[in-house]
């Protein structure tokens, strides 16, 4: 019979099973935490009962608190509450763990007298990556479970482990197969059995104390500007130094802070935008087109990329490569990138087999592509080599067959004008190394029919990728905004900043790398390559900075040739300033009559991070990118922009698009070419709206 509807209660014998009915994730929204505390009411009136089982229905136990009310009014009863309820329970309580069980999940967990996982039961608290720590005495019932050491890796880097892991350490009881109400009865019984009888939690002895300096050292290194992780530190060592009640008043006070903090806001932002980013209206309830047989032409560095990820999804690949010669070298880099894979644990050594052997076959010829049901150009990013390949897609592939461009800038709706059937073809734009990056742009010319972008989506999801739709425009959403960072950080260089100076601004701004050390990294004749293609189409008013290009031009290419922005020894370790990069600066900023300026790190991070937002909200308003949260998404997921800042519209949000207009209008005294304020940017700052609110409603 059920109780309220989320959460169901029936009785076997002397005991209670009570199970979570709340699709998709069983998340502990409010009537979720009503009806567990109704549960446990009905449970110790029901005479007789002795024993609860708690279980999930659908594929997990619990994903953790309901993240959609965070930021709301509270609503009682609170999870704290709740566990706290069900732990002074007198009846012996069983908590079955199945599918995964987070955040707020484990803690109900840890509010009961026994767990059992079932075989494939993941675990964890991830409330660090939503900014967060655990807010339902996580951290000071687990640290007593497990010990402070164990308490803080699991908490502080928000990592899952396996049931059997958890059982190895002491989260769960018993590990085994079955089905979580047959299991959670079977336990129960078992237990009552043997005579069983509660076991509270926090009625064990506080853990052990650790080096905390140490330790926190460690997260800060590995969790560099994120507030979270530091902070659940400190509530793991109340579970030491404090009694338990007093440990969960000090959790709550932490995770009220952080409630309140922006880095939860962003990181939650994050969480959602990944979602709705792959999740387009226009798409529900569209089928895909098969994409069993994928094809990638050209096996370069890209190809190979695409192709080990297709490998690594159990997708068939085939790979086409101008000569039985070029084929191998491209069987050898695929074979590399899964030999990481399985390194990695990202793939078994029989997938590995299977995905070498059967699953791939090398081709020099474009017959081959005969009956795949989707092809991938990767060839070198050149608009007439690759107009080429597309004619002999045409006239090879099935009809139906979907036909994708890896291009990083050139106009699909070119390619697409190739053939005989433009409403096959689209844009997949991979980043590299493409079997690692998580981003695909999803580019979407104006004939492509909905069940080919819809294809395109469903191919990102079987690769385990974050898809967002991009419309057609030179370098689409990510390297039209990239372009905007290395113009500013150029300019801001030209200005009186050292490369190093805007490399620890960025890094400081949460960037794992800032553009300099980048570049070097990359090649710097990769944007050298760019600028040469955009010189014809730039605006005679751009000012760009000449000093790359003199240092291409100069054998300066970075890592590769030992020197770029920074020298290199011989096992490519970074070393200092290279002095030639100095020096054409400087004569650039004679050159350019510059009086040279000091610039805090903190300047430097915003003004670069205020050009992306204006061209992002370009890039918006012109429809490149449909929704802010489709930049944010973009940044964050393929070029590094921190997650805990929630992208560059989200981070804008929160510093407020007035003072960051005003900002843009003050830069652009000096360069109003560059810095002219994005239309967009000035009506929401004139109609006192903000990027969120274009998620909600979309610019039409
Ligand atoms: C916490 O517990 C705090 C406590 O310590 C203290 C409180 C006092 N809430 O990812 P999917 C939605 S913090 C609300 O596509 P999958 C998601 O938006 C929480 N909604 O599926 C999506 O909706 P839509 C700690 C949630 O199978 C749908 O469910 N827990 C929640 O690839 C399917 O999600 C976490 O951080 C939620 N908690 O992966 C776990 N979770 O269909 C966060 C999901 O409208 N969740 N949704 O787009 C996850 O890691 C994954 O969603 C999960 C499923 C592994 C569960």
């Amino acid at each position: 019979m059920a109780l309220s509807h989320p959460v169901r209660y029936e009785r076997q014998g002397a005991i209670a099973l009570v199970s979570i009915v709340n699709p998709p994730v069983n998340a502990l929204s409010q009537s979720v935490r009503l009806g567990l505390m109704d549960a446990m009411d009905r449970a110790e009136a029901d005479k007789g009962v002795v024993a609860v089982v708690l279980f999930g229905t659908g594929p997990n136990f619990i994903a953790g608190a309901d993240i959609s009310e965070f930021g709301q009014p509270p609503r009682m009863p609170s999870l704290p509450e709740v566990c706290n309820r069900i732990e002074a329970s007198d009846l012996l309580v069983v908590s079955v763990l199945h599918g995964v069980t987070l955040g707020g999940g484990l803690e109900i967990a840890l509010s009961t007298d026994y767990r059992v996982a079932l075989a494939g039961a993941q675990v964890g608290l991830p409330e660090v990556a939503l900014g967060l720590i655990p807010g339902a005495g996580g951290t000071q019932r687990l640290p007593r479970l497990v010990g402070v050491d164990a308490a803080l890796d699991l908490i502080c880097t928000g990592r899952r482990i396996s049931g059997s892991k958890a059982e190895a350490l002491g989260i769960v009881d018993h590990v085994t197969t079955g089905a979580p109400r047959d299991i959670g009865l079977s336990y129960a019984n078992d237990l009552l059995g043997r005579n069983q009888t509660v076991r509270p939690v926090s009625a064990l002895a506080p853990p052990e104390s650790t080096n905390w300096e140490a330790a926190e050292r460690k997260i800060n290194h590995r969790a560099r500007g994120q507030i979270a992780p530091v902070t659940a530190l400190r509530a793991i060592r109340a579970s030491v130094e404090l009694p338990f009640e007093q440990g969960l008043a000090e959790e709550r006070r932490h995770f009220e802070d952080l409630m309140q903090s922006d880095q939860r806001q962003a990181m939650v932002h994050a969480f959602f935008a990944q979602r709705k980013a792959s999740n387009l209206p226009e798409l529900k309830g569209l089928a895909p087109r098969e994409f069993e047989k994928v094809a990638v032409v050209g096996g370069g560095l890209m190809g190979a990329g695409i192709a080990s990820s297709a490998l690594m999804a159990g997708l068939t690949v085939t790979v086409v490569e101008t000569s039985e010669g070029a084929a191998e070298t491209a069987r050898d880099r695929i074979a590399q990138n899964l030999e990481g894979a399985v390194r990695r644990g990202k793939m078994t050594s029989s997938e590995y087999e299977l995905a070498l052997g059967e699953n791939l076959e090398l081709a020099s010829h474009f017959g081959a592509l005969s009956d795949c049901d989707l092809v991938i150009e990767a060839v070198f990013e050149d608009l007439a080599v690759k107009k080429v390949v597309f004619e002999h897609l045409d006239t090879h592939c099935k009809p139906g067959a979907v036909l994708a461009t890896n291009t990083s800038y050139l106009d699909v709706e070119e390619l697409a004008g190739i053939t005989k059937r433009p409403q096959d073809v689209l844009g997949l734009h991979f980043f590299s190394p493409a079997h690692v990056m998580k981003l695909l742009e999803v580019v979407v010319p104006q004939a492509t029919a909905p069940d080919v972008v819809a294809t395109g989506f469903a191919f990102a999801k079987r690769l385990g990728k974050h898809a967002v739709r991009a419309g057609v425009g030179d370098g689409f959403i990510g390297n039209r905004i990239l372009g905007a960072y290395r113009a500013a950080a150029d300019q801001i260089v030209v200005a009186g900043a050292s490369p190093l100076d805007v490399d620890r601004a960025m890094e400081g701004f949460g960037f794992a790398m800032g553009p300099y050390a980048v570049a070097d990294m990359a090649g710097l004749d990769i944007g050298r390559a760019a600028r040469k293609r955009l010189a014809a189409l730039r605006d005679p008013r751009a000012r760009t900075a000449s000093f790359p290009d003199r240092l291409c031009e100069a054998g300066h290419l970075g890592r590769k040739t030992g020197a770029g922005y920074y020298q290199y020894d011989a096992e490519a370790r970074q070393g200092d300033l290279n002095p030639k990069a100095l020096e054409l600066i400087n004569a650039e900023r004679e050159y350019s009559k510059v009086q040279s300026q000091d610039f805090p790190a903190e300047q430097i991070a915003y003004r670069i991070a205020a050009a992306m937002v204006n061209e992002a909200a370009k890039v918006i308003d012109e429809g490149v990118a449909r929704r802010p949260l489709d930049v944010d998404v973009v940044m964050m997921a393929g070029y590094g922009f921190p997650r805990y800042r929630g992208g560059p519209c989200k981070w804008a949000d929160l510093r407020g698009l007035r003072a960051l207009l005003s900002e843009i209008e003050t830069y652009a005294e000096n360069d109003p070419f560059f810095w002219q304020p994005a239309e967009l940017l000035q009506r929401l700052v004139a109609e006192g709206r903000n990027f969120d609110d274009l998620n909600e409603t979309p610019l039409t």
